[in-house]
């Protein structure tokens, strides 16, 4: 029988917990006592670190209650739920997004206070959690704020890597070096571990026992070999190889005002066994611990390429652990509710973010067949209405592919469903268009070769109930170009588009305290209303006529620059003239992305005020540029453009006759806390990928939620801004993604020597190679891909980039009306908030509904 729960007297437990929800000791008292206790620390000698843990665990202590209580209330209720499964969480910090979400910020603002403590430096003391690449890992990461805020029930799903995103340094020749982020060695005091406490022992400096709960670990096979079953039931039986133990981590993920707590669940891998006996007895001690080593291996770090693939064994491994590991989890979840398994699409929607957790797809077949015993049919309808797949990219070198014998070597038993399903598609279009091999070839999961690949796209799509792309247009490049056929075949109601969204709280409240004070106050509104309907801000609107409300809006755009100066002062050592315009790019450097073309336009301008007259220049509006962003480690021609960068300023900002008119920066390390002061600090910000290839852009929201203007190209998120805020409040530029094509064309079958087609970029680039920057053969990789080929177009749009560039200029001298164009964009940026795409997903996609906690505790007796 069941045992009695709770255990002993029952009375006694409702009473102690009682106490506990309702006793809730003063703020100071909270945190001293973690001080005095936790830490084992004292009050003489507590410095900012201490202070930040101290608070981060009584804040944590209020966390772990309401994710007690949301969970406990989501399992009596039983709602649908859904799952993201991203392998990226690009979380920031947690401290001062927790009392914003908790409403205590004040209260613990004045706590620390009291204690003697500044509650800005509090704060900078904690580290990024930077488990992501960028805009993918960013977007999970304001999607799980939004879903909690929402009051629905989402958990994210992802792998705890031990080595975030790695630390970006510069030499002193501008190279990009790597050095590993240990993120976790100060300890995290925002996750509860599965882990026994015994083992956590030597590691627990400070953290109090972690909710040790064994039962949240499952097992993972790699290698082996899968052997089909002798009788039509068409199971199999994977056996020998590998196996690893995967141990749950879970992070609290507050909803903003409300109890709702979500949880975004991290698996870290293990050795099954500490080692393996039989090599120790054989006095094999290396082999012994080698076999432990290689599944510690699987979550040691993040894989720092995004947008393109290499078919990396250990890279398959993570997808594969963090795939079958949140399965076992979901199905057990499901189970424990005791519904027939046909039901599986009623009670659960998966969200594969982007292809990294396509496994999936073919790992729940598995399940289902050999080990739930259902038909093919059976399983293959469950799957198809349980996945929805997202697209990031149509960049080709981005689709990941899979080597079919290294998928056959790590999974033999998922590429023999893979092969099946492939059967079973393929004769169905067969059927559909009789006799078209072209159309099978294209279509086919497999892709011919030496090796064969998977073609993941491909099993996202036909295994998923529905596909969307992240924005308008790219959505409509997913349905025209990389899934056509597929469109074709399956019907267009399949793929739709969600325009990607960012939490307002952070990237508003949270990064620039005064505006949303001064909107708070000028909308007569609390706060909490506003940041959870963010179409509020249209009320901002008339506002922009008011010249005392100008004053304060631009003012508080002022403070911004002067706080950005500030940090670039104490990290940098430089001056940063805060009275010049403030022009920011800042995202994974690359090609598409083009910040060679901002460098190019940089050198152009500096060109230009060199020859000025000094009088002229005096009529000059100064401008500052800024850049900030890693370049994949392997990845040659992004590391020369920051060398390009780095080496431009060094002369630029060194050169008297400019450099009161035009000075640059490039900021290192560039993270999501970083990003919370550049952004509120911008006039204007860059967003100028040839059109086509930026799938959505994040960063151009925040910018202009926080009052910058936008510069960019006809492409992604930037479209879709441009119709809420306004043509006439952007500065557009730059050919159109239909012309793309016919462009690239011309480049490759009738060449124009860029000297004849854009002298003023040739221009640049000679002044390049020859040395104006240091020894020009350095850059000569980089220039060469521009002068031959162009692929991405700059000689195409530069001078309409640089005409672009004057417009601004010319506007930003009518001070009044650029400060207009500031508060209208803000005013017109409710559609960009995530809390609306995430409404999206659940409503169109997943038909889930919001669940509120109360606040109230009741669960004994309710
Ligand atoms: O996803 C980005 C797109 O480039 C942006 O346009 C878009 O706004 C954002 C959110 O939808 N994609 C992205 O960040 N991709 C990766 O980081 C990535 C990481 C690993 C990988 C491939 C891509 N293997």
């Amino acid at each position: 029988g069941k045992p009695k729960w709770p255990r002993g007297d029952e009375k006694a437990w409702k009473e102690a917990m009682r106490d506990v929800d309702t006793d809730t000791p003063s703020i100071t008292r909270s945190i001293v006592s973690h001080v005095q206790t936790s830490l084992a620390r004292q009050a003489y000698n507590l410095d900012d670190f201490g202070a930040y843990q101290a608070a981060a665990l009584s804040v944590r202590d209020n966390l772990i209650l309401n994710w007690n209580e949301t969970q406990l209330g989501y399992t009596k209720r039983e709602p649908k739920r859904a799952y993201y499964l991203s392998l990226e969480f690009l979380m920031g910090r947690t401290l001062d997004n927790a009392l914003l979400n908790l409403g205590l910020k004040d209260q613990y603002k004045d706590g620390v206070k009291q204690l003697g403590f500044n509650m800005e430096d509090v704060l900078e003391q904690e580290r990024d959690a930077a488990l992501g690449n960028g805009g993918l890992g960013r977007l999970a990461a304001c999607y799980l704020d939004s879903s909690a805020s929402q009051e629905l029930p989402v958990w994210g799903y992802g792998l705890r890597y031990r080595y975030g995103i790695f630390q970006q340094l510069i030499s002193p020749e501008g190279n990009q070096l790597e050095a590993p982020d240990p993120w976790l060695e100060m300890q995290n005091p925002w996750e509860a571990s599965h882990l026994p406490v015994l083992q956590h022992a030597r590691l627990d400096i400070f953290l109090p026992p972690q909710l040790p709960r064994l039962d949240v670990t499952y097992e993972v096979r790699f290698y082996g070999n899968a052997d089909r079953l002798p009788d039509d039931s068409g199971r199999a039986l994977w056996h020998g190889g590998q196996e690893v133990l995967a141990v749950a981590y879970d992070v609290m993920i507050p909803g903003c005002y409300t109890r709702n707590t979500n949880n975004l669940r991290l698996w870290e891998s293990k050795p099954k066994r500490g080692f393996d006996l039989n090599s120790f007895n054989a006095g094999d001690y290396e082999r012994a611990v080698e076999s432990s080593n290689s599944a510690a291996a699987i979550t040691s770090v993040l894989y720092p390429n995004d947008h393109t693939t290499f078919g990396k064994e250990l890279r398959l491994k993570q997808q594969y652990f963090w795939t079958a590991a949140s399965l076992q989890d979901i199905l057990r979840r499901f189970k424990n509710m005791d519904k027939p398994i046909t039901d599986f699409p009623e009670y659960v929607s998966i969200q594969l973010n982007d292809t990294h957790p396509t496994l999936a797809i073919p790992e729940l077949m598995r399940i289902l067949i050999d080990e739930e015993e259902l038909s093919w049919n059976t399983a293959w309808h469950i799957v198809t209405n349980t996945f929805f797949y997202t697209n990031h990219t149509v960049l080709p070198e981005a689709l990941e592919k899979w080597p079919v014998p290294l998928m056959e070597h790590l999974l033999p038993r998922h590429m023999q469903i893979i092969y099946d399903i492939n059967l079973f598609f393929l004769q169905a279009v067969e059927r559909k268009y009789p006799g078209d091999r072209d159309r099978l070839g294209r279509m086919s999961l497999i892709e011919e070769g030496f090796p064969k690949h998977v073609r993941m796209a491909y099993l996202a799509c036909i295994g998923s109930r529905k596909v969307n792309g992240v924005a308008e247009l790219h959505s409509e490049l997913v349905r025209t170009t990389i899934l056509k056929d597929f469109v074709e075949f399956e019907g267009i109601s399949k793929f739709g588009n969600v325009t990607n969204g960012i939490t307002p709280r952070r990237w508003l409240d949270q990064c620039n305290p005064e505006l949303s004070a001064l909107i708070s106050k000028t909308l007569k509104l609390e706060k909490s209303v506003w940041l959870k309907d963010l179409y509020k801000l249209k009320d901002l609107l008339p506002f922009a006529e008011d010249p005392h409300f100008r004053k304060e809006w631009a003012a508080i755009k002022q403070r911004n620059k002067e706080r950005l100066a500030q940090h670039v002062k104490t990290f940098l050592g430089l001056e940063v003239n805060t009275k010049a315009m403030f022009d920011v790019q800042i995202k994974r450097l690359h090609e598409y992305k083009r910040q060679n073309l901002n460098i190019f336009g940089v050198i152009h301008r500096y060109l230009a005020i060199k020859k000025m007259t000094p009088e002229e220049r005096k009529k000059l509006n100064p401008r500052v540029v800024f850049f900030a962003g890693k370049a994949a480690p392997a990845y040659y021609i992004a590391k020369l453009t920051i060398r390009l960068i780095v080496n431009v300023a060094r002369v630029i900002n060194a050169d008297p006759d400019t450099k009161d008119y035009l000075s640059l920066y490039f900021l290192p390390d560039y993270s999501v806390s970083v990003a919370e002061i550049l952004i509120p600090a911008s006039d204007i910000s860059q967003h100028i990928s040839t059109a086509g290839t930026e799938a959505s852009g994040t960063s151009n929201m925040k910018f202009c939620l926080n009052g910058g203007l936008l510069v960019g190209t006809v492409d992604g998120a930037n479209i879709e801004i441009a119709e809420e805020v306004g043509e006439n409040n952007v500065f557009f530029f730059g050919h159109l993604a239909p012309a793309v094509e016919e462009l690239r064309y011309q480049h490759l079958y009738h060449p124009v020597p860029i000297e004849e087609k854009c002298p003023a970029l040739a221009n640049v680039l000679n002044q390049v190679s020859g040395g104006l920057f240091g020894d020009g053969s350095v850059y000569e990789p980089l220039l060469s891909t521009i002068r031959q080929g162009d692929y991405y177009l700059l000689s195409d749009d530069f001078d309409s980039y640089i005409a672009a560039l004057a417009m601004v200029d010319e506007a930003y001298l009518d001070n009044t009306e650029w400060v207009k164009k500031s508060i209208r964009t803000t005013a017109n940026m409710g559609k960009f908030s995530s809390d609306r795409a995430i409404n999206e997903y659940a409503e169109s996609y997943w038909n889930l509904e919001a669940i509120k906690v109360p606040t109230t505790s009741n669960f004994l007796t309710g």
